[in-house]
């Protein structure tokens, strides 16, 4: 019999909120490719697209199985035409042909290459490029390009950050966060938000929320928090967003938008000592340094907010986007980092505990660990 007449039939929602999703991801294979495909389109601001490509990979990624044959996954949801033809290329060919034209594409290259510079978005690769810049070093050298002090401090740490931060390296500077922050407040509450709360074992960067039951209190732990960050002699680069934050403003529709809490954008310079178990540098990496650049980003919110900021910091970023699509569409309900309005009821929804955002919404509890969509 064939082996897939064994396995489980299991019913996909088209929502990434009502699918459980670990880490383990094996359907890769298919996934990479989509991501490509995304991003690809992404460049082109083509957000239809490129959104329908982070769909799909979503779904594959939910499948606890290796996707063997396209009839298999004719139940699958968020499929459509391109994505299938891409999938069925590389279950016949090993590869997909589409896929390996846009990496060997010159445009597209290259603006991988430059956003993957810490503060370049794809508009500004966009301009390099129309400007016939073609490397790194082209844009430092450029007298045209005018760079921020972001995408300064971008180049300078470029290696580091390019390299992916491990869960030891993850938890040294969790670690050394909650010291400074112990040091200012007693009551300041710190925790691992982000692709590692999520059970991830690497990242591009750490994720924290920050906050304390002092009313009011939070932005001003968060700016003494870098300040003590800054004296330690660790503080590489801070972008500070102070909040924008109004009570009485609805959740927002759109996703991509960034909460108005008060947050900073970090580079900090963290020493191999302080990480358990000692760093094990790529083969060609050893530079003679006893440190790396690592990318941190921390959120404050007001205690009370706490639960919508957690939620919506921990990602992932399609499970992100679709738990709001869902109260959207389903509940007639608006979530952001911010809070829960209910448009029925015309009130806001209260939450002590990512539980209670879950229950208000009328889905199954799911785990951290279980948002990797
Ligand atoms: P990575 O790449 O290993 O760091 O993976 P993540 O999942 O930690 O991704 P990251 O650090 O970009 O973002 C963590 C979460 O923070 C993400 O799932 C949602 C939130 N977040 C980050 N950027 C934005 C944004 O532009 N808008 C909104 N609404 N949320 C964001
Ligand atoms: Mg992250």
């Amino acid at each position: 019999p064939e082996a897939s007449t064994h396995l489980p039939v299991v019913v996909l929602s088209r929502y990434a909120c009502q699918r459980r999703t670990s880490t383990e991801n094996h359907n890769e294979i298919f996934t990479d490719a989509f991501e490509v495909m995304a991003e690809s389109y992404e460049f082109s601001q083509c957000d239809g697209q490129c959104l329908a490509f982070r769909r799909a990979a979503s779904v594959l990624k939910s499948v606890p199985w290796p996707v063997e044959r396209l009839g298999a996954a004719t139940r699958l949801p968020c499929l459509g035409e391109h994505t299938r033809a891409v999938m069925e290329e590389i279950l016949q060919c090993g590869r997909s042909f589409e896929v390996e034209k846009i990496l060997c594409n010159d445009r597209y290259q290259r603006l991988k290459l430059f956003t993957s510079v810490f503060g370049v978005g794809p508009k500004t690769a966009e301009k390099w490029h129309r400007g016939g810049l073609r490397t790194l070093n082209d844009a430092l050298e450029d007298p045209g390009v005018e760079l921020n002090s972001m995408q300064k401090a971008g180049f300078r740490h470029h290696g580091d950050i390019s390299r992916a931060v491990s869960r030891a390296e993850a938890l040294a500077l969790g670690e050394i966060l909650h010291q400074a922050a112990l040091g200012i407040s007693a009551h300041a509450v710190l925790v691992l938000t982000g692709g590692f709360r999520r059970g991830k074992e690497f990242g591009h960067d750490v994720d924290f929320l920050l906050s304390t039951p002092e009313q009011g209190k939070e932005e001003t732990l968060l700016l003494s928090l870098v300040d003590s960050l800054r004296r330690q002699g660790i503080l590489l680069y801070c972008d500070h967003h102070p909040s924008t934050f109004d009570i009485n403003n609805l959740p927002g529709v759109s996703f991509e938008a960034m909460d108005h809490f008060a947050k900073s954008f970090l580079i900090l310079r963290l020493e191999d000592r302080q990480v358990e178990g000692g760093v094990q540098r790529p083969e060609g990496q050893h530079d003679g340094r006893s440190w790396r650049a690592v990318r941190v980003d921390v959120v404050a919110p007001p205690m009370e907010r706490y639960a919508f900021t957690l939620l919506g910091w921990t990602g992932s970023r399609q499970f992100e986007r679709d738990l709001r699509r869902f109260a959207r569409k389903e509940k007639r309900m608006l979530l952001d980092n911010h809070g829960l309005w209910d448009k029925t009821k015309k009130e806001f929804l209260p939450a002590e505990r990512e539980e209670d955002i879950f229950a208000h919404l009328g889905l199954e509890y799911l785990e951290p660990q279980l948002r990797n969509a």
